[in-house]
């Protein structure tokens, strides 16, 4: 198999001393190569590697490490519960990986032309985990060769160059802040600032070119406004993970002269449909397919229904659960994104829902509904547990418990969820119910609750 050298630009070298800023700590390639060349060393030779991913230079250093040698990196969000961290370290059977950023080696001699081995013969370059409807969350593999077309893809989309400065505050453990906002800077060649959290403030102090964020990020600064108007010298500012209000558009527009660019994407399907820097941009839509990017709306009526996409962006399946990634897709090979969308005429890609109730994005965040149940159920005191999404004007959607239980408090519910899995996991409201609705079956009707 030909290599597929994924981090062009890291290897091309500039030689900026601070090529990369990762929450107030800079470095400059041939320093992270250095401490990527450590790692690479050490995890030589494994299965996989996991690594507590913060915003820091050692996660980027694990990550670039792993690529260099080959091995599949797991990122740990650093604050999931002991629950949640078990179960990603037993399922992916990797250990968890000490980062010495001051550590060096030059790895190069091990490794092609282009400075990474050999597509880690036929192995994910990621494994992500991401929730489902139920269960536990589900490991995402992700390939070199899915990663390299979709940064390719959306540096054409967005006229991303060397010449940028990418800004972005987000998790290193996800699709957007990781492979989008640290792989795509160092293929591309920009100048990263990671700013530690996505605060406003943070944004408008780091003075970069390309902004990345997630819908509540863009609403926090939509509403600073001094933060919003800083951001007026920059080229393109960009929103995903999640819908972006319309409000949200409209003010940043005002505040900023830029109207965002909105992209839409999954951690199993990468960024599959984007506007453009050159193309028309509207609230409520996302753009059109990238390039080598197939969409279809499931049969419907009224051309609205699941959003169902083929491409070369795609996953490599969940680790260890082949029914699960066949359940993923139709009999005809199309992946089921499980979003509700609708195709302009003209091409223009709006997604207008989700199919299932049981996914929740809060923050960008995706949580499934059944893994925050089961996390309630485990306290004694809970007989019975329905978690929903609800409308949040900051986080889009809130999580919110309806539980069945005697003799336990609503605080001491959030911080026993809290316990168990990450923060972000954790209801917002617990409401107290004497029995769930259900049918005539038996099962639990969440459309029946009641409101707040
Ligand atoms: C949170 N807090 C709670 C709580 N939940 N306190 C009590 N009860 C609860 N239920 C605490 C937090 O710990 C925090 O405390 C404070 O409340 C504020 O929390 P918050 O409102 O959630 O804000 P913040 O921590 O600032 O986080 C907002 C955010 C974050 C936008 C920065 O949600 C985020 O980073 N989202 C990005 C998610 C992402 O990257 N998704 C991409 C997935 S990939 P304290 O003490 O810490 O202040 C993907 C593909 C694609 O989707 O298309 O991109
Ligand atoms: P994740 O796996 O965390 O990447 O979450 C993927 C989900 O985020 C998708 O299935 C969508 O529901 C949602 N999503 C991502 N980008 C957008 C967007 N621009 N607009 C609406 N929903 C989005």
């Amino acid at each position: 198999m030909a290599s597929v050298p994924l981090l062009t630009a890291l290897h091309g070298g500039s030689d900026r001393p601070d090529a990369l800023r990762v929450d107030g700590r800079a470095c400059s390639y041939e320093e992270l190569l250095g401490a990527a060349g450590a790692v690479a060393r050490r995890v030589s030779g494994r299965e996989a590697f996991a690594v507590e991913a913060g915003a820091s230079l050692e996660t980027v250093a694990a990550v670039v490490g792993g690529l260099l040698a080959g091995v599949p990196v797991v990122p740990v969000a650093p604050d999931a519960g002991p629950d949640e961290r078990a179960h990603v370290l037993r399922d992916s059977g990797a250990e968890l990986l000490p980062v010495d950023f001051a550590e060096r080696a030059d790895f190069s001699a091990a490794v092609d032309d282009a400075g990474e081995p050999d597509a880690g013969g036929g192995r994910p370059a990621l494994v992500l985990y991401t929730s489902g409807t139920t269960g536990p969350p589900k490991g995402v593999m992700l390939s070199r060769a899915a990663i390299a077309e979709d940064l390719d893809a959306l540096a054409r989309a967005w006229e991303w160059t060397a010449d940028d400065t990418l800004v972005h505050g987000l998790p290193l453990f996800h699709v957007h802040g990781l492979v989008l906002g640290v792989l795509g800077a160092l293929r591309v060649g920009s100048r990263l600032v990671h700013t530690g959290r996505p605060t406003p403030a943070a944004y408008a102090a780091a003075g970069g070119s390309l902004y990345f964020g997630v819908p509540t990020v863009w609403h926090r600064v939509a509403r600073e406004e001094a933060a919003a108007r800083a951001l007026s010298g920059a080229r393109l500012l960009v929103s995903g993970s999640a819908p972006l209000p319309s409000p949200v558009f409209a003010s940043l527009a005002e505040l900023t002269g830029h109207e965002p660019v909105e992209r839409y994407g999954m951690t199993e399907t990468l960024i599959t449909v984007s506007a453009r820097a050159d193309g028309p941009r509207a609230p409520g839509a996302v753009g059109v397919p990238l390039p080598g990017i197939a969409t279809r709306i499931a049969e419907s009526a009224d051309g609205i229904g699941e959003l169902q996409l083929t491409g070369p962006t795609l996953f490599d399946g969940y680790l260890g659960r082949p029914e699960a990634t066949a359940a993923a897709y139709t009999d005809d090979g199309w992946f089921r994104t499980g979003d509700i969308a609708a195709i302009d005429p003209d091409g223009t890609h709006r997604i207008v829902g989700r199919a299932s109730t049981d996914l929740i994005k809060s923050g960008g965040y995706r949580i499934g509904a059944g893994e925050v149940e089961n996390a309630l159920l485990a306290h004694p005191a809970v007989r019975e547990a329905a978690v929903v999404g609800a409308p949040h004007t900051d986080l889009g959607q809130e999580i919110v418990a309806y539980v069945v239980a005697d003799g336990v408090s609503a605080s001491e519910l959030t911080d026993f969820v809290a316990s168990r899995l990450s923060v972000h996991k954790r209801p917002r409201q617990v409401r107290f119910l004497g029995e769930l609705p259900r049918n005539a079956m038996g099962k639990p009707q969440k459309r029946l609750l009641p409101p707040l």
